[in-house]
């Protein structure tokens, strides 16, 4: 018997052309990064599913940063609960241009913090300073007029680390 012939050089260059087209098409179409949550060694990735099933609600604005429309999100305090986390001394979160900003137990307490997950229906993209956004409904007036800092309204969000 012999042995399968391997791909020939041709064939190689197929496949390499096929990944190359393939990949970045997966990467800029429906399939937005989840979002990371860690606790110590521990992560693990949560689809958009999982994210919301907290329960979404709704609110139209302008991002103080630009986006408009119909955002809808979940109130971080119900994603936390939903993930048995609503206990953590600090959460982090962590953008995809490696901003980041943490909330403790009492700034939680102070203002309702909703991570936006959706612009008019459809996952954030990363343009609209998506795939998840941290915002203060309570405080969009006052951030408008300038009166109150935006500091902790972190966009484009990968990653929450618990402690
Ligand atoms: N992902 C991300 N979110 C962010 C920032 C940032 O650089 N990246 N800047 C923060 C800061 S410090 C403020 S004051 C507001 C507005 O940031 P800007 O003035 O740099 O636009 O967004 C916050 N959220
Ligand atoms: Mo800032």
């Amino acid at each position: 018997m012999r042995a399968l012939p391997s791909p020939r050089p041709a064939g190689r260059l197929l496949l390499l052309c096929l990944v190359w087209l393939v990949v970045p098409g997966a990467a800029a179409g429906e399939s937005l990064p989840g979002l990371t949550v860690r606790e110590g060694l521990e992560s693990r990735e949560l689809s958009l599913a999982e994210v919301e099933r907290g329960g979404l609600h709704h609110l139209v604005m302008r991002h103080p940063e630009g986006p408009v429309g119909r955002f809808s999100g979940v109130w971080l305090d119900d994603l936390l609960a939903d993930q048995g986390l609503d206990e953590a001394r600090r959460v982090r979160f962590i953008a995809h241009d490696d901003y980041t900003t943490f909330l403790t137990p009492e700034q939680r307490r102070e203002k309702a913090y909703l991570l936006l997950t959706r612009l008019d229906g459809e996952p954030i993209p990363l343009e609209a300073l998506g795939p998840f956004m941290l915002v203060v409904p309570d405080d969009l007036e006052a951030v408008l007029a300038g009166t109150e800092p935006m500091t902790r309204w972190i966009w484009a969000i990968r990653e929450i680390s618990i402690r």
